[in-house]
């Protein structure tokens, strides 16, 4: 619906200075290499790729980014998340979806960003098994991937360089258009501003509880303000890791008791039945981990929920 046609629009985003382990950067292209654009043009979509970003730059310098209180890579985030939104914020507002491949899920500090600017009003549904929504201040362990949702919501501690030179005072971002599915490894700083900030998640627990089909419908009353309302533009971030490990092992923080294959691709089918989907970011595909039969498990995986998520299994 808010779509101008069926286009797409992919970037990539070999990133993966928001972790520590190296790899993920090569995610994008092993997506593309394993025939990605062919499967959505045979879905019908017009697929716009101009080759990835180019991140070389940042990527050379990396190891001369100097902390900046716990984080760590600030710099290089930031100018890769402020570029990102730039884009992303550019094909939505020529009425493509954007489709962003990662890299680490710090990229979707800038694909919300980019998104929420084309899409004011957009809901954000987060699939992960971790919350990613620690602050500079709370973050255990100082890696910028933990921490992108709480950019976007402007949290306490945020307000810092080098991010607020671009993040806009106002957080573009509201906590009742938040949602995660798939948590189960959740800090106990996340654990307090989730509860603060009263953003609905389901965890691994609810999805058990009342199934998926449940969950997710749950998910997008919730974001839409009503039960059975459907009208908010939806920014899918989808974390690979949200998987369990045994369907999608090649994730650099793999947590056990993850979706199942079917429930993840249900996901993605029903948002896409919406019509409401506006963007889409795949992320945390590390195909350097684990052995090659496990890279190329967890790409096919990869693939198959964008193909789910733009409509493939739908009758
Ligand atoms: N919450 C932890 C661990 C973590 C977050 N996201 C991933 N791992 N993939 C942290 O470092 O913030
Ligand atoms: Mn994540
Ligand atoms: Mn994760």
């Amino acid at each position: 619906r808010y779509l101008k046609e069926k286009s797409v629009a992919i970037v990539g985003c070999p990133f993966s200075g928001g972790q520590r382990r190296s790899g993920v950067d090569t995610g994008p292209n092993s997506l593309v290499a394993a025939g990605l654009i062919e499967q959505l043009q045979s879905l019908g979509w017009n697929v716009d790729f101009e080759g990835h970003q180019q991140f070389e730059g940042v990527n050379a310098t990396l190891a001369q980014d100097e902390d900046i209180g716990k984080m760590k890579n600030p710099r290089s985030v930031s100018s890769v998340t402020e570029a990102v939104a730039n884009t992303v914020e550019k094909h939505a507002k020529a009425g493509k979806l954007p489709l962003t491949l990662g890299g680490d899920h710090s990229l979707a500090l800038g694909t919300v960003s980019g998104s929420l600017r084309a899409h004011p009003d957009a809901a954000l549904i987060w699939i992960d098994a971790h919350a990613d929504i620690n602050t500079p201040l709370t973050t255990p362990s100082g890696n910028l991937h933990g921490c992108p949702v709480s950019f976007l919501l402007g949290l306490d501690g945020t307000d810092v360089e080098p991010f607020n030179a671009w993040l806009p005072k106002k957080p573009l971002l509201t906590p009742d258009r938040l949602v995660y599915i798939g948590l189960r490894d959740i800090d106990e700083g996340e654990r307090k501003i989730l509860k603060e900030n009263n953003i609905k998640s389901f965890s691994m627990h609810h999805v058990d509880k009342w199934g998926i089909g449940k969950v997710v419908e749950m998910a997008l009353d919730h974001v839409n303000g009503a039960p059975g309302k459907r009208d908010r533009p939806v920014h899918l971030s989808f974390d690979v890791d949200a998987l369990d490990p045994s369907v999608a092992p090649s994730t650099g923080t793999p947590v056990r008791g993850g979706l199942t294959f079917r429930e993840g691709h249900y996901i993605c089918e029903a948002i896409y039945e919406t019509g409401l989907l506006v963007a889409l970011d795949l992320m945390e595909v590390n195909p350097s981990l684990l052995e090659d039969k496990d890279a190329k498990q967890t790409i096919a995986v990869g693939c198959s929920l964008i193909r789910s998520a733009l409509g493939e299994t739908l009758l």
